[in-house]
């Protein structure tokens, strides 16, 4: 029986920064677990569909040629709350408005350079885990330090 899974991807800004290890240790310790990952260059048309909610404003075009510029790493993680805490992980959209201990508030600075993207809701993160991962690549397993993490 699966916990409730998020897509968490690493954007190009933040691959080329150093801090995949850095992002990927933050969901570690949580307790969080990664059932899925990849490094690629996304195409601007997967790009275009991932942030598909976007189409339209002024930000869009800048936001398709940003994420396709460069290799991104793209994950699913899962365990209790992913979501909405993976979410709190990250911080707000603007890392100026992010306050330190989060992602965002600890790296960057401009939004359109904001490093990391996280689902916003269960049905968000079932439709991004559909479009950048096929079933057989998401690993099914319990960790050993699971009663550990959850009475
Ligand atoms: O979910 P989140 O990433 O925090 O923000 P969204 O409002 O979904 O916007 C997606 C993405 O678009 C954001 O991470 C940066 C970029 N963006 C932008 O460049 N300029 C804006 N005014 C708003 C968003
Ligand atoms: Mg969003």
């Amino acid at each position: 029986e699966r916990e409730e899974l998020s897509f968490i991807m690493i954007k190009p800004d933040g691959v080329q920064r150093g801090l995949i290890s850095d992002i990927i240790a933050r969901f570690e310790r949580k307790g969080y677990k990664l059932v899925g990952i990849k490094v690629l260059v996304p195409t601007q048309a997967l790009a275009a569909k991932h942030y598909a909610e976007h189409d339209g404003k002024p930000f869009f075009p800048k936001l398709v040629n940003f994420l396709s510029s460069g290799p991104v790493v793209a994950m699913v993680w899962e365990g209790k709350s992913v979501v909405k805490y993976g979410r709190t992980m990250i911080g707000a959209t603007n890392p100026l408005a992010s306050p330190p201990g989060t992602i965002r508030g600890d790296y960057g600075i401009d939004t359109g350079r904001n490093i990391i993207h996280g689902s916003d809701s269960v049905e968000s993160a079932q439709r991004e885990i559909a479009l950048w991962f096929k079933a057989e690549e998401l690993a099914d397993y319990t960790p050993s330090t699971a009663a550990w993490v959850y009475e």
